[in-house]
């Protein structure tokens, strides 16, 4: 007999007997039962899905609104931030008419040349004591010992510009903000003495442009902890012999009682000395990278209250004149 034959005679056998029915039906039940769950499962699933998405849909909403308040915050942000723009720029008043500029002269003496002549700020310091520095200058805005000219010109631009107390930046600024440019001609730089504070191998000239500021909500008096915010045009040290450039981008802080800080932004070598240079620099990022040396005091903003266009010496001396300081 052949296997398909006794195969088709086992089938016929239980099908008339019952059997096959019995048997198969209760694992149709469970197969049946199984789909359903699976359906049910699948159900679930999709709800759960729909959930997810609707909460997706919440998430985005949320950061969409987050965003939002981001900008306004640094909008608001940038409102507030207040730069400062130089009145008689190109120094073209003389001083006994000047209403904007000054006379700075920290240990003055005899020899003090400060004077706006031709187009000019012609200055000389005469650094003839040994246990400090002094210098030859003009400020304008409020000074940290009391004086003050007109208001500073202050705004987000100079054409929404208006006169204010001060200028406020956060600690950092955003680069390409705010730019400094000046030109200036070194006319002569001399040693006289050796100091007897700081460094008593070499005497210093330097010269630039130092904001006077409050920090914080800090007032802004002779008793108030003043922050004297340097940017060096350019600094020498003087031997007898010898003259050397201090390098482009050095840094300083110091705590004496007040905060002193500050970065030499350029390098003007001796040899050119007579000659016409020009600077255009950053201002806001040499704010912004001189306030992050200052570690021992937590700074979020700075006032800036007036601010000193000098030369200044510690044992020995200087001649130059500015054709213009501005910012933009
Ligand atoms: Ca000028």
């Amino acid at each position: 007999m052949g296997k398909k034959l006794i195969a088709f005679m086992i089938i016929a056998l239980l099908a008339g007997t019952g059997i096959g029915y019995s048997v198969l039906m209760p694992q149709v039940f469970k197969l049946q039962s199984d789909i359903l769950e699976m359906k049910t499962r699948i159900q679930t699933l999709n709800s759960s899905i729909d959930n997810l998405k609707s909460s997706i849909n919440d998430l985005n909403s949320s950061i969409n609104k987050l965003l939002d308040s981001c900008k306004k915050v640094k909008e608001e942000r940038d409102s507030l931030i207040k730069y400062f723009f130089i009145q008689d720029s190109d120094f073209a008043i003389p001083l006994n008419d000047n209403v904007w500029w000054g006379v700075e002269a920290w240990h003055g003496n005899s020899d003090s040349i400060c004077e706006i002549r031709n187009g000019t700020l012609h200055l000389f310091y005469n650094g003839t004591i040994d246990y400090e520095y002094g210098n030859s200058g003009v400020f304008q805005g409020r000074h940290a010992d009391g004086r003050f000219t007109l208001q500073l010109l202050v705004g987000g631009s100079p054409d929404d510009a208006f006169y204010g107390d001060y200028a406020i930046f956060p600690k950092s600024i955003e680069s390409g903000k705010l730019r400094l440019e000046t030109r200036f001609k070194i006319i002569k730089v001399g040693f006289n003495r050796y100091p007897v504070v700081y460094h008593p191998d070499y005497s210093r000239v330097n010269l630039g442009i130092t904001l006077m500021c409050a920090i914080n909500n800090e007032p802004f008096n002779v008793t108030a902890q003043t922050l004297w915010l340097d940017v060096y045009f350019t600094g020498y040290c003087l031997n007898k012999t010898h003259t050397w450039v201090v390098p482009r981008n050095w840094s300083y802080v110091a705590y004496p009682d007040d905060i002193h800080a500050g970065f030499f932004v350029e390098e003007v070598d001796p040899q050119d000395f007579g000659k016409w240079i020009e600077i255009s620099i950053d201002l806001g990022d040499y704010i912004s990278r001189t306030l992050s040396l200052i570690t021992r005091v937590d700074i979020k903003t700075i006032r800036v209250y007036g601010f000193i266009v000098f030369v200044e010496c510690l044992g020995a001396y200087v001649e130059i004149e500015y054709d213009y300081a501005r910012t933009i």
